[in-house]
């Protein structure tokens, strides 16, 4: 394991981005900011499930330049970069043969994972992907909030056939787009599980197998599930929207953490830290072992939000004098 995680012991900084049909609702429904962050909006806002997913099919991102999105992470000094291949609302935002619930079915109509990781590679960063195994709002996964939703009932509201739906999920949904994800992007640097809600061990077991089947070389976090040991099921702790007080230097580990208070794009949040203060965490993540990965909710249209395009420009700045080459 120390060989395929020698990237990963020095990449220390990285760029997580958070983009997807909730990027549209801009952390709003019907004029009223969701409570909590924007990418949970469906169930926050306790949106239709009819409304939520028409509105993924107007998804047209026609100001997406993936080639200047690598820039700006090369650019600030970043060395590794992950994107939601699908989020907890179960859209994919690849080519998918298993559902059509997808960026395939929408206006835009196409991949945006395959030319975002070909332009990060062109950089020299590593790349990866998250995505969200056990709760899929949109493929009858764990359904989280979306339960109470009566355009959602063509299935049952039985809790008892609740399990028997999830199994269902991960062998026709969760196990054939990971293997996708894992088959049809040539070598992957990183997965990135989360929220281990409702999968049994053996249900991990299956996506560590595909995972690392296909990709032998390839970096995880320790969110594939909630019982197994970190180490059996990922290779590094994820630290969300904290640093550790203490140096850590034993263990793999990240801290991620937002720009303002969402992952997802929220027009109205403009609580930007300050770019000494994201220079303040990345020390501190790095000094303490660790690797900072700071996030960028890109809107809808595909462009990133300007705070967060000039904090990006200034790190740089700070990196070309301070950082190590
Ligand atoms: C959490 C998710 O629920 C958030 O939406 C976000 O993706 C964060 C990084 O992980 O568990």
């Amino acid at each position: 394991r120390d060989d395929r995680m020698a990237w990963f012991r020095d990449a220390k900084f990285g760029m997580f981005i958070h983009w997807g049909v909730y990027s549209m609702f801009e952390g709003e429904y019907q004029g009223v900011p969701s409570p909590r962050y924007a990418e949970w909006i469906w169930n926050n806002a306790r949106i239709p499930a009819k409304e939520y997913m028409d509105t993924g099919k107007a998804f047209n991102p026609v100001a997406y330049d993936p080639v200047e999105w690598a820039k700006m992470a090369k650019d600030a000094g970043m060395t590794y970069m992950v994107i939601t291949a699908k989020h907890h609302d179960g859209f994919a935002m690849f080519d998918t043969e298993v559902s059509d619930w997808g960026v395939n079915n929408t206006e835009w109509g196409k991949d945006v994972i395959a030319p975002l990781k070909e332009a990060a590679n062109e950089e020299g960063l590593r790349f990866g992907m998250y995505y969200s195994q056990s709760l899929d709002w949109g493929n009858h996964g764990d359904e989280g909030g979306t339960h109470w939703d009566r355009s959602y009932t063509e299935y049952s509201r039985d809790k008892s056939e609740w399990p028997v739906r999830f199994n269902q999920y991960m062998e026709d949904i969760a196990k054939p787009q990971v293997a996708e994800l894992t088959t049809n992007y040539g070598e992957v640097d990183m997965f990135w599980w989360d929220m281990p809600k409702n999968i049994t061990d053996g249900q991990a077991q299956d996506l560590a197998d595909i995972l690392w089947g296909n990709q032998p070389n390839i970096v995880s976090n320790g969110r594939l599930t909630r019982t197994g040991a970190t180490f059996d099921y990922g290779d590094f702790d994820t630290h969300e929207q904290s640093i550790p007080p203490v140096p850590q230097l034993e263990t793999y580990w990240e801290s991620c953490m937002t720009m303002n208070n969402t992952w997802g794009y929220r027009v109205s949040d403009d609580d930007w830290k300050s770019t000494s203060e994201l220079i303040h965490n990345l020390t501190g993540v790095v000094s303490k072992g660790g690797n900072y990965l700071l996030n960028i909710g890109p809107k809808a249209d595909g462009s990133f939000p300007q705070p967060s395009i000039d904090r990006l420009r200034d790190i740089g700045e700070w990196m070309k004098v301070n950082g190590e080459a």
